[in-house]
């Protein structure tokens, strides 16, 4: 049974149990998605958002072989140490949990792992999607067929240009996947606030994408949700100015033959060094919005 491989944090118990707010948190976000020290500040600093909010944190990770709902401080120093640390996607979580391994969970295992233990609402920065070139190169993140099946509502503050937006928005349509924007219809791309696309609909409040949630499931209809929350002003990015780093970011990894799971954190990492830092302090700012947006939903979820 699948509760046999789970390691739920007690107060993570009590909250689902009593039908406190509970929000799910990744760390491939910590282990490969920020540098080390600012990756452990931000770990901590995020949990104290949604706790600010009157709900409770969990953040999700496979250590020697368990899966973990709801990490110690020593656990989340364990993954900002960025070692031996695995990026772990659906594919991956039985070898890592056979073999007792560690490893980051992604959008994907976050999604799956944060369903095993009941827990509805996730707060990440940006979702993976349909790579530029995937018509021939296929690459296509799993984390889209885990929203497609997987009932956990995901806040984010849209997608990197690093993916092909439009195909990415598609896919989701495919797959019955409704894309809520918070505040307005335009669809971020995470360090800027439009993308040139829109998403579905337009939420002005954490209730209406709450009810749309609810509505969801009450049907029966299986799957996750996909709220994107744009940037704040003061933290938002010039998208001329990234879509050039992003572009070179994307030809360099080209030229380097880099693809797979590498891709995605060697195009984070090349477009933190090209602009100097300014992308990180936006990145995280932006998870902690959304950490925040998500806490208020799960709070006005039945
Ligand atoms: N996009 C970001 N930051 C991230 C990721 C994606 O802007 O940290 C991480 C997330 O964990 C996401 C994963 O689920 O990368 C997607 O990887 P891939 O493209 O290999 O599926
Ligand atoms: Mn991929």
């Amino acid at each position: 049974m699948y509760q046999d491989y789970l390691d739920v944090l007690p107060e993570i118990q009590d909250a689902l149990k009593d039908g406190k707010p509970v929000v799910a948190l990744e760390s491939t976000i910590i282990s490969h998605g920020m540098p080390y020290p600012e990756n452990e500040k931000f770990a901590n600093d995020v949990e104290g958002i949604i706790r600010s909010e009157g709900a409770v944190p969990a953040t999700i990770a496979v250590i020697n072989g368990r899966l973990k709902v709801g990490l110690t401080p020593d656990d989340l120093s364990l993954m900002a140490s960025g070692k031996n640390i695995a990026k772990v996607s659906r594919r991956d979580l039985p070898y890592l949990v056979a073999m007792k391994q560690t490893g980051a969970t992604t959008v994907t295992t976050t999604m799956m792992i944060a369903a095993m233990a009941g827990i509805k609402v996730f707060a990440t920065g940006g979702i993976g999607g349909v790579h530029r070139g995937a018509p021939k190169s296929f690459d296509i993140s799993a984390d889209l067929q885990e929203l497609a099946h997987t009932n956990v509502a995901v806040v984010c503050a849209g997608c990197k240009s690093i993916l092909d937006i439009g195909l990415t928005l598609e896919y989701l349509e495919t797959f019955g996947v409704p894309v809520l924007c918070m505040g307005t219809k335009k669809f971020p791309a995470f360090y800027c606030k439009e993308s040139g696309f829109e998403g579905d609909y337009e939420c002005d409040t954490p209730e209406e994408a709450a009810a749309v949630i609810n509505a969801k499931w009450d049907m029966g209809l299986d799957g996750g949700v996909l709220i994107a929350n744009p940037i704040p002003d003061e933290w938002a990015m010039d998208p001329v100015r990234m879509n050039k780093v992003i572009d070179e970011a994307v030809a360099e990894a080209e030229r380097q033959h880099i693809h797979g799971k590498n891709i995605t954190p060697f195009l984070l990492a090349r477009i933190k060094d090209v602009t100097g830092g300014d992308s990180l302090a936006s990145n995280i700012q932006l998870a902690f919005n959304n950490a925040r947006m998500a806490a208020r939903i799960a709070a006005a979820m039945k």
